[in-house]
């Protein structure tokens, strides 16, 4: 399967173009409209987000709420455009000053502003920042929702959390199932399952916001019911975990990302490490813990996937840093545009997209796909397979 987005953030609407998805699938906009909506929510979200009521329109690709196989077309329309018609339509201004109202010429550390400027000759960085903007994951929340669909169906389920804000560390993280632990996200302002620390993280985000600063913290996702050996160890880019790293370091404003016990493996004996191997008749082969993350070798262990995911603050400050003007070379404060203060719940839910993303795709690539039906029955096939190993 393959995706592209388009859209600007103020511009008229974002567009993903789907295309691989095996034909027989159950898809409505209400299932991909579930996950518009949980990314616009959390606690430390601008105003932006009260403008807009993400919904998806599907055009293409879906019949009767079944996939064709055809490409499948979503929209999401941008309703804040309605203010910047003048400054984001795509037909040359008809009052040529409004283009220059909103011209941005001071570049903002830590944003993409000053590098995708110098790269594509910008003299305005509004024309960098519109795409760079984070708006465009709502389009990739949109497109992780048909990988989840196909998910669903071989009974493989993603869900997230957000484990630390600004500081604050979430301590109890014991969910007895992936369906408490989505419960209970749900209910938080911040996507914390522990209640002492997410309010906690919701006086950090106060805090930064009193400062007209921002904070950033780690999300993580976790994945059950993947069969084993999904991915390879063959070669470099058929590799699982690799591919995945690179979908949550593609997410805006993400540094880093690991697996299982991740960095702490650094300073772990390997006994302490590594996941001893267990058999019974039933079961097949498993293992006596996850400290890998669901990964050796580039492929599924069949334990659930858990990967983590670092956001840096968001680079928009209210309380700008210094910078220089393109135009004039003067230092200035860096460009003031309206941001939230935190977004890392809304990035948990960007994560687990496209992460059931990449998982969606190696496993279409991996089985027989043409039809919803014939996939269910190949992924079946492969873990009576691994059970009777
Ligand atoms: C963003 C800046 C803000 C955020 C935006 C990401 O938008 P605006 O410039 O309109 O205030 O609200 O996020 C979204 C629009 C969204 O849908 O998540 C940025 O600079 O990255």
């Amino acid at each position: 399967m393959r995706y592209l987005t388009a859209g600007e953030s103020h511009g008229p609407q974002l567009t993903a173009i789907v295309e691989g998805v095996p034909s027989g699938l159950s898809l409505t906009a209400d299932n991909i409209n579930q996950d518009l909506a949980r990314r616009q929510k959390g606690y430390g979200r601008g105003r932006r987000m009260q403008i807009e009521k993400d919904t998806v329109e599907i055009t293409s690709g879906v019949r009767h709420g079944k996939t064709l196989a055809s490409p499948i077309a979503l929209i999401i329309k941008n309703d804040d455009f309605k203010h910047w018609t003048g400054i984001m339509g795509t037909e040359e201004p008809v009052d040529g000053n409004q283009e220059i109202k909103r011209k941005v010429t001071k570049p903002r550390p830590g944003h993409a502003d000053l590098n995708g400027a110098i790269k594509y000759h910008h003299r305005d960085m509004r024309n960098v920042l519109e795409r760079s903007s984070a708006r465009e994951t709502a389009a990739r929340v949109a497109v992780g929702a048909v990988a989840k669909k196909i998910l669903a169906e071989l009974d493989i389920h993603v869900a997230s959390h957000v484990t630390e804000i600004g500081g604050v560390t979430a301590e109890q993280t014991n969910y007895t199932s992936l369906k408490e632990l989505q419960e209970k996200t749900e209910q938080s302002p911040v996507r914390c399952f522990d209640e002492v620390a997410g309010a906690k993280m919701m006086k950090a985000i106060d805090y930064a916001k009193e400062n007209g600063d921002s904070i950033g913290g780690i999300v993580e996702v976790i994945v059950e019911g993947v069969p084993a050996g999904l991915g390879s160890y063959v070669h470099y880019d058929r590799k699982l975990d690799a591919k995945i790293a690179a979908a949550i370091v593609s997410i805006n404003a993400f540094k880093g990302v690991e697996f299982g016990i991740g960095f702490d493996a650094a300073h772990e004996f390997g006994s302490n490490v590594h996941d001893e191997i267990t058999w019974s008749e039933k079961q097949g082969f498993s293992r006596k813990s996850n400290r890998a993350g669901g990964f050796e070798g580039g492929m599924t262990t069949g334990m659930p996937i858990v990967v983590r995911g670092v956001m840096k603050p968001i680079p928009t400050l209210y309380k700008p840093l210094e910078s220089i003007d393109i135009e004039t070379k003067e230092l200035y404060k860096a460009s003031i545009e309206r941001s939230d203060s935190c977004a890392v719940p809304a990035a948990a839910v960007v994560a687990e997209a496209v992460v059931a993303w990449e998982i969606a795709s190696s496993i279409v690539e991996e089985f027989h796909s043409d039809h919803i039906e014939a996939l269910r029955a190949d992924v079946e096939r492969c873990r009576q397979q691994a059970r009777d190993f």
